[in-house]
C-alpha cells in the first residue's frame, strides 16, 4: 500500500521514539495492548487539567462538563458500532468485565438441560466466566472444535446447535492465532434455534469496524486499550431487549432508582449496569481513540496491516525450523510461531535485547496450546503504526536468536 501516511501516523505516537536496551523500540505486542497517540494523551491531560469531576451527580459546572463529555463518548461509541440506542452501550472496565456481566445475568436464566457453546479458540476471559455460570446453573458447556489451520470446524458447529442451545460465545478474532471467525454464520445458526450470541470483539475492534445491527448480535464486548485508548475501560454492547431482562451485575451508587431498607428498585439502562464512579476519563479518552482511528480509516488500516502480515509471514517462513501456528485464510496481523527445539520464552528474551517487543507463552488461550501440544508460542502482532522495516528487524532478530540458541 503506497499511499498510507505511515510517517505522519508514527509522529502521533511519542512512545515509538524511545529506545529499549539501546535500540529503537519495535513494538510488536499490539494484541496485548496498543500504543496511545498524542490525541488521546492530550484528551487525558485536558480532562485532569480542566474538568475532572464526578458525573451524573452534581449541578456544578465541572460535573456537568464531565457528564456531557462522558455521554458524548458513549454516543461516539454507539455510532462507531452502529448500535440502535445509546443505552445499549454499557461502559465496563474492559472485555473481561463485559463477559462476566453477561455471564452473571445468564446465571439466573439457565437451568439443567440447557446447553451453551464456546469455541476452542477462546481467550480464558471467554471460557472461565461461563464455566462458573454452568457450575451454578447446571447448564452444559459444549466446545465448538478447531481445525489444524486455526479455523473453527463449522460442520461440527452445525451438529452442536440444537433446541437446547441457549447461548453461544465466540471471539470475532482469535488473540493467539489471528483467525477471523465467520461470526455472521455463527450468529445466524444460533438464531435459528433461538439462542443468544455473545461475540468477544477484543481483538477485532482494532482492525474491523463491527456493525452490531447488521450482525444481529446480542452482545459484543471490547476493550479500549486494544484500540489506542487507555487501559481499564471498555464497552459491552447489548441489545436493549436483553439488557432489560438481565439482572444488574453489581449494586451501588448510580445504578438505583429508589433505595429503601425494605426494597431497592433499579435505574433504567445504561445506569443499571454502571454501579459506582466509573473510569470517567477513560471513557472520554476511549471516544477520542475511536475518533483517531476513524480519521485514519478502518479499511486503510486493514489493508496496510494485511500487507505487513503477508510480508512478515513470507520472511519468517524462510527461517529453517520455524513453524507458524494459525494459517487460516481469513486472519489479521498476528503471527504465532515457534522454532524447532527452542523455547518461545528464550526467543522473546533475546529479541527484547534487540529492542523488539513480542509476547511469549500461552497468550491466555491454553486450550489452543494444548490442541497443538506446545507450551506456548512467540507472538508478533502488528498495528497500523508498524513499518516494513520493523518487520525486517523482527526477522533478523529471530534469525539471530536462532543462531544463539541452536
Ligand atoms: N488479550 C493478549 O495478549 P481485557 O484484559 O479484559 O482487556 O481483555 C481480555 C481479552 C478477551 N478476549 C480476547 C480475545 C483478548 O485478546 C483479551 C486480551 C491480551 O492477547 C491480553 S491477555
Amino acid at each position: 500500500m503506497t499511499n498510507f501516511p505511515i510517517d505522519k501516523i508514527r509522529q502521533d505516537f511519542p512512545i515509538l521514539q524511545r529506545k529499549v536496551n539501546g535500540k529503537p523500540l519495535v513494538y510488536l505486542d499490539n494484541a496485548a495492548t496498543s500504543q496511545t497517540p498524542k490525541q488521546v494523551i492530550d484528551c487525558i491531560v485536558e480532562y485532569y487539567s480542566l474538568y475532572n469531576a464526578n458525573i451524573h451527580r452534581g449541578v456544578h459546572t465541572l460535573s456537568q462538563e464531565a457528564t456531557d463529555a462522558y455521554e458524548a463518548a458513549r454516543e461516539k461509541i454507539r455510532v462507531h458500532f452502529n448500535a440502535k440506542h445509546p443505552e445499549e452501550i454499557i461502559f465496563t472496565s474492559g472485555t473481561t468485565e463485559g463477559i462476566n456481566l453477561v455471564a452473571h445475568g445468564f446465571s439466573k436464566r439457565l437451568k439443567k438441560g440447557d446447553e451453551v457453546i464456546v469455541s476452542a479458540l477462546e481467550h480464558h476471559s471467554n471460557i472461565v466466566p461461563w464455566q462458573m455460570m454452568c457450575e451454578e446453573t447446571g447448564a452444559k458447556l459444549k466446545v465448538l472444535p478447531m481445525l489444524p489451520s486455526g479455523d473453527l470446524d463449522m460442520k461440527a458447529y452445525a451438529d452442536l446447535v440444537n433446541a437446547n442451545t441457549k447461548l453461544v460465545f465466540v471471539n470475532h478474532i482469535s488473540n493467539a492465532l489471528g483467525t477471523i471467525n465467520p461470526i455472521k454464520e455463527i450468529i445466524e445458526k444460533a438464531k435459528s434455534v433461538g439462542a443468544a450470541v455473545l461475540i468477544d470483539g477484543a481483538q477485532a475492534a482494532p482492525h474491523i469496524k463491527a456493525d452490531v445491527q447488521a450482525l444481529d448480535v446480542d452482545f459484543y464486548v471490547v476493550s479500549a486499550h486494544k484500540m489506542c485508548g487507555p487501559t481499564g475501560v471498555g464497552v459491552l454492547y447489548g441489545k436493549k431487549t436483553w439488557l432489560e431482562k438481565l439482572d444488574p451485575y453489581q449494586g451501588g451508587g448510580e445504578m438505583i432508582d429508589q433505595v429503601r431498607f425494605e426494597q431497592t428498585t433499579y435505574a433504567g439502562l445504561p445506569h443499571k449496569f454502571e454501579a459506582g464512579t466509573p473510569n470517567i476519563c477513560g471513557g472520554i479518552a476511549f471516544g477520542a481513540a475511536i475518533d483517531y482511528m476513524n480519521t485514519i480509516g478502518f479499511e486503510a488500516i486493514a489493508q496496510y496491516e494485511h500487507d505487513l502480515l503477508v510480508k512478515a509471514t513470507q520472511a519468517l517462513l524462510e527461517i529453517d525450523g520455524l513453524k507458524i501456528y494459525g494459517t487460516a485464510k481469513e486472519k489479521t496481523s498476528v503471527i504465532s510461531f515457534n522454532i524447532e527445539g527452542i523455547h518461545p520464552y528464550d526467543i522473546g528474551t533475546i529479541v527484547d535485547k534487540l529492542g523488539i517487543a513480542v509476547r511469549t507463552g500461552h497468550h491466555c488461550a491454553q486450550p489452543i496450546m494444548d490442541y497443538y501440544e506446545i507450551p506456548g508460542t512467540v507472538r508478533a502482532s502488528f498495528a497500523f503504526y508498524n513499518t516494513f522495516e520493523e518487520v525486517e528487524a523482527l526477522v533478523q532478530a529471530v534469525k539471530k536468536a536462532k543462531e544463539m540458541l541452536s
